[in-house]
């Protein structure tokens, strides 16, 4: 036991003065004033709404860390096997509201024990509003789209299923940039997301991990010069990593988990070489560089750059990384065989194969073990998760780079490739053109290392992240892969969401009245999510229609406040027929495979045919009968170097212009674009939605999470046979999603034929096309728009717009007539999505993970 390494006496005392949880309101007050005249140095006088977030934040992450240090004692005391995940993207969002969420009795349930409903009423009784404190909290917006906001879910699941884990990454000062919209573009402006500190970390200077970077292979002390024996790495630059502490919260469990940051500072060593030459100025600039390296996240969504700096952040995450677990591991004393026994580790992608490299170089080098033994442990420790099958998202490292950053790792990724190579050519000889296709080396032109490749053999498990997917990667991009090791290496786990976050939180009203109707006061639905589908039995009743409306229109009019804020107050949603306005929302990283330009086509269409029905003499009403009033939500960031991106936020922006601002439309169509799309923001225009869009070009989009969130909170989906849209359409039903658009096996044809053959663009986009080069919506520069119609008409519509518009079309004007006109069926699609959307709750994804990838327990606190 640990225990016994410590004297009686200090035992004792330490036992005397435990340190203890707020356990009712009036210990959280007194936390919270002592949190403001100690820590905050404030007091009555001069606490405004950001120090009572701040000291309502210390109070609850004082709690938090009492169970975390619980939580981490325990597992070591059982030796139980741990669980790493590694990302290089943590999309967290805010981490008060969550807190309170989470906190043991969340609702007031008259017993003292502390909920959000008495924190709530402990900060009004103190003087503050709950609902102004929390919005004081920045976003950690420390990712970029989907694969971050996974990340952050599955941290979420897994304290919630009380599995010991914890969270790698980087603790960037500067997460996604923030977008601000001006004259209809986009601009990224730095978001110091740290400005105020940050009461939810802990900055851990005890521990500090040097990583190196450079310098050269040193062999002079092996005769047999072999790479495969032990050889020192001699590093040309130093920088230490210092970890911060984030605690994760599980919900009803005291389980508290780790998300564990990094940063780099640089070291304190000194360079007597620039001191005697006197240069001082040159060496404190270089200990500059050195908190440059995880100052800034990168901010592509499916697609690399290949920059030096990203390679170097990713070592230094995946170096500082395994330092610690190996360190952790050491301290049980086992062998290493039993290395994989105790440890699971999820690749987040590609970007953190280099840990596979490292824990070699570390069994190798380090700790002697003989090369394959060592590979073994590898290979039954890690696991891949991949979330795209585009070329352009597929990391590759050119040799040269590589090599010069990492000398060593490169000779240990030479001779996985060596040895893979052999077996490959033992089971298939003489196959020339596999082991050229296969190899972790591409060696046309600039030789690169093939970061999926070496992930995928450094593994043993690789996953998708829906079905769709996981088949599609195992017929594509890996299908040698699956010739060479069968087809059982290969396994999906579709993704999944917190219904913590993405329905309690998010959507108090709805969650309260699902918890009425399906009789569960405490919220267990929220775990057990099957519980949902108890809400089938209210999906014909008018009454529970009604207050399910009644709740869909309160978070539009929410949503509305939000879009009357962002167009600095100008008020474009018209209140007064809200409740008969569709709210059509594509919220997502602007990207041309997700297919905003078809969304926003689409609205010009409309734009034109109803500016004709006037023209014919129609009246608004009769116009009204055939485009029943819609507002069109955009919302999402471009990469700041992707100019077809950017040029599709600036067509929204100018059809918002001009639709908006025509009289003879008025409220029958709105456009909004929302700046800066983020987590906080998404937990308000998700719940406002009637109709998402989920219109991937079939085949592209891996999975999608933001499908899954709508559907939880009521929306339905108008969307492509992609990802998990297929999955969804099976568990809620066909009858209740709208599908449309060519299916993934055909895009390959469809695409031949483009390249081929000229063929003829359906009449309503051609219309549309027409308009933009009119000049319609860029009176200015009437050619500002060509590079979008010139993508579809002379350069092959790789996105297949124009082969699923018409189809889009005419499935949107189903979606009119159904939510027009059969209201009563709308909201009984809405309660059914909800009902049986609970596969999609992320709790699934880590039960599977850990059945089938991890092999790891669930720990449950006594
Ligand atoms: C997303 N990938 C997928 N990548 O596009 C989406 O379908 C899926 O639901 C989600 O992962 C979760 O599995 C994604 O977000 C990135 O943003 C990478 C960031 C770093 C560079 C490469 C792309």
């Amino acid at each position: 036991s640990i225990d016994t390494m410590i004297p009686l006496k200090s035992r004792t005392l330490w036992n005397k003065h435990q340190v203890k949880k707020f356990e009712n309101p009036d210990q959280f007050e007194d936390r919270f004033i002592s949190h403001v005249e100690t820590n905050l140095g404030r007091s009555l006088y001069n606490c405004d709404d950001l120090a009572a977030y701040e000291a309502t934040s210390m109070a609850l992450r004082d709690n938090l860390t009492i169970d975390w240090n619980k939580t981490q004692q325990r597992i070591t005391a059982r030796d139980h096997k741990r669980v790493y995940y590694l990302s290089l993207e943590f999309l967290m969002g805010r981490a008060l509201d969550n807190a309170l969420i989470n906190l043991p009795s969340h609702k007031g349930d008259n017993s003292g024990t502390p909920s959000r409903d008495t924190v709530q009423q402990s900060l009004d009784d103190l003087g503050f509003k709950l609902e102004d404190v929390l919005q004081q909290e920045p976003d950690a917006a420390l990712g970029n789209g989907g694969l971050g906001r996974l990340a952050a879910c599955f941290v979420d699941s897994m304290a919630t299923e009380n599995i010991p884990a914890w969270g790698y990454g980087l603790h960037y000062q500067y997460g996604i940039f923030a977008q601000k919209i001006i004259n209809g573009y986009q601009v990224e402006t730095p978001e110091y997301w740290l400005m105020n500190g940050n009461p939810w970390e802990i900055e851990r200077n005890e521990i500090q991990v040097p990583v190196t970077f450079y310098g050269y292979v040193d062999r002079s002390n092996n005769p047999t010069s072999s790479t495969l024996s032990p050889a020192e790495w001699i590093g040309g630059e130093r920088v230490l990593a210092i970890p911060y502490d984030f605690p994760i919260p599980g919900f009803k469990t005291t389980t508290v988990n780790n998300l564990r940051l990094w940063q780099a500072r640089p070291t304190t060593e000194f360079d007597f070489a620039k001191f005697n030459s006197g240069d001082y100025k040159n060496s404190v600039a270089q200990q500059q560089r050195a908190e440059s390296l995880t100052a800034c996240l990168y901010p592509n969504d499916n697609f690399v750059q290949g920059k030096e700096l990203r390679l170097k952040q990713q070592y230094f995450w995946c170096a500082a990384s395994l330092h610690d677990i190996v360190r952790r591991f050491k301290k049980t004393n086992r062998p290493w065989t039993e290395f994989p026994d105790q440890v699971a580790i999820q690749l987040n992608d590609t970007h953190p194969t280099l840990a596979i490299v490292e824990l070699q170089r570390i069994l190798v080098d380090l700790e002697k073990l003989d090369w394959h033994d060592a590979f073994n442990i590898v290979q039954n420790t890690f696991s891949y998760t991949n979330h795209t099958v585009m070329q352009e998202a597929l990391e590759k490292w050119p040799i040269s780079l590589f090599g010069r950053l990492l000398p060593r790792h490169l000779e240990i990724i030479y001779d996985i490739n060596w040895f893979f190579l052999q077996e490959v050519e033992k089971k298939f000889p003489k196959d020339v053109d596999l082991l050229k296709r296969i190899s972790l080396i591409e060696e046309n032109g600039d030789r690169q290392i093939r970061m999926a490749f070496l992930a995928i053999v450094g593994s043993h498990k690789v996953n998708g992240v829906a079905e769709l997917h996981s088949e599609l990667i195992k017929t594509t991009i890996f299908k040698d892969f699956v010739k060479f090791y069968g087809p059982s290496k290969f396994t999906n786990v579709t993704n999944g969401i917190t219904p913590r976050r993405w329905l309690k939180q998010a959507n108090p009203k709805l969650a309260a009245l699902i918890s009425e109707y399906i009789q569960d006061p405490n919220d267990d639905y929220l775990l057990d999510t099957s519980k949902l589908t108890k809400l089938t039995q209210f999906a014909d009743n008018k009454e529970f229609q009604d207050k399910w409306n009644k709740v869909k229109l309160e978070n539009k009019l929410k949503l509305a406040d939000l879009i009357q804020k962002c167009y600095d107050g100008q008020d474009i949603i018209n209140r007064e027929h809200i409740g008969e306005t569709l709210f059509d929302i594509q919220v997502k990283r602007i990207h041309e495979y997700k297919r905003q330009q078809m969304n926003i086509f689409g609205v010009i269409y409309r734009y034109l045919a109803m500016k004709e029905l006037f023209k014919q003499g129609l009246t608004k009403e009769q116009v009204a009968k055939k485009f029943p009033p819609k507002v069109s939500i955009f919302g999402g960031k471009s990469a700041p170097g992707y100019y077809m991106a950017k040029l599709i936020i600036k067509l929204i922006n100018s059809v918002a212009d001009v639709v908006n601002n025509d009289p003879q439309i008025g409220y029958l169509l709105k456009v909004a674009f929302i700046p800066d799309y983020n987590v906080s923001k998404a937990e308000i225009i998700i719940p406002a939605s009637d109709l998402n869009e989920q219109i991937s070009t079939a085949g592209t989009e891996a999975s999608g999470t933001s499908n899954m969130k709508f559907v939880m909170n009521g929306g339905l989906i108008i969307g492509t046979v992609d990802g998990a849209n297929v999955e969804i359409t099976r568990e809620i039903g066909e009858d209740n999603i709208f599908l449309f658009g060519n299916l993934s096996e055909n895009v390959e044809e469809l695409r031949y034929n483009h390249q081929y053959h000229q063929k003829p663009i359906p009449k309503e986009l051609e219309m549309t096309l027409r308009s933009l080069e009119s000049g319609m919506f860029s009176p200015e520069n009437p050619n500002e728009f060509k590079p979008l119609w010139d993508a579809i008409e002379h350069h092959g519509d790789y996105y297949l717009v124009s082969d699923d518009f018409e189809s889009y079309l005419a499935t949107q004007e189903l979606v009119d007539q159904v939510y027009h006109n059969e209201q009563s069926e709308w909201i009984k699609k809405s309660i059914l999505g909800v009902a049986n959307i609970g596969f999609f709750s992320s709790d699934r994804c880590i039960q599977e993970y850990a059945d089938t990838i991890w092999n790891v327990e669930a720990l449950k606190p006594e």
